[in-house]
């Protein structure tokens, strides 16, 4: 049966550091082409509705870990912090695989990306909950601790934000619609990427209540990849927009 290799999840940690590092490489200058970004003439290429493809796309972050912590046995019941965590994980994911698609009105989304993208997912999904499950020690009163206590606040604060950003962003389009408007209310009165600053949050969040560096390299990652992607969606409004709010920054209020 399976049991803790440090060395493994030392491995993938670093492989998800890395992978963080080349999306700032690959990403930094030109977006990654979905959504928005997405060069519809020059790439012609198979795409999926946004509702299958971000449910499938998903999948894997929520069933992987939910099976690990589902499979193990014997279960594992202590300590306590281990599989609150892995929920608090699997709860994210069961936001993102069985609500969010089946609200969004997202254009159809590429295959190509959809396909790295659930790689990705599984993988992430893997090293998340086979470190909480199989390897994570916390002491019995770590649901006291500073870290924990801290972590899980901005956890559910980055969720709150992300969610309610997600609403305010399919709120601009009638079903059906795929054009694209300013984005109002919320913290899209400061920020061009609410919901990304909402997802940032969440991940950090996560990685001080966890204490561990598979969440700190899933909450870089994260930095790494939708942290470039709200400035180039803030450059594409001022192009677009010449009425878009002067004082609003692309990723953290006041600031940048
Ligand atoms: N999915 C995480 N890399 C990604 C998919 C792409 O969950 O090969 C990472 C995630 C993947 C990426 C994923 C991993 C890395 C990949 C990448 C593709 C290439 C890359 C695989 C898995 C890669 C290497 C080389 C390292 C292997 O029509 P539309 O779709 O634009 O409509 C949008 C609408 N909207 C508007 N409507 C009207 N007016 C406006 N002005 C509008 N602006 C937007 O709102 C959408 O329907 C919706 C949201 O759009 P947008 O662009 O703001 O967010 P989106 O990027 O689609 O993300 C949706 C949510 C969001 O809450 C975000 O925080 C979260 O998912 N997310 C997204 C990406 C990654 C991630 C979280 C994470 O890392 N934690």
């Amino acid at each position: 049966s399976m049991q803790c290799y440090p060395g493994l999840v030392l491995a993938l940690s670093s492989l998800l550091g890395a992978l963080a590092l080349l999306q700032l490489s690959l990403y930094l200058r030109v977006p990654s082409r979905y959504g928005k970004h997405e060069e519809r003439l020059c790439r012609p290429r198979g795409r999926l509705p946004a509702r299958c493809a971000w449910f499938l796309q998903e999948l894997p972050s929520f069933l992987v870990p939910a099976l690990l912590l589902a499979l193990r046995s014997p279960p594992r019941l202590e300590p306590l912090g281990c599989r609150l965590l892995c929920c608090l994980f699997c709860w994210h994911y069961f936001y993102r695989t069985f609500i969010y698609p089946f609200f969004t009105r997202g254009r159809p989304f590429p295959l190509q990306l959809l396909f790295f993208g659930m790689l990705f997912c599984i993988y992430n999904g893997f090293l998340q909950g086979y470190y909480l499950i199989y390897c994570a020690e916390y002491p019995n009163d770590w649901c006291t601790d500073i870290r924990f206590t801290s972590g899980l606040l901005l956890f559910l604060l980055g969720m709150g934000i992300n969610i309610h950003s997600d609403l305010l962003l399919r709120q601009l389009r009638k079903p059906g619609e795929v054009t694209y408007k300013i984005p109002q209310g919320g913290l899209f009165t400061y920020i061009s990427g609410a919901n990304y600053f909402g997802e940032i949050v969440e991940w950090f969040g996560f990685a001080i209540a966890t204490w561990s560096l598979p969440a700190f390299a899933f909450a870089f990652f994260t930095l790494c990849c939708i942290g470039p992607r709200a400035y180039h969606h803030h450059r594409y409004y001022l192009k677009t927009f010449t009425d878009y709010p002067k004082s609003r920054k692309a990723l953290i209020p006041f600031v940048f």
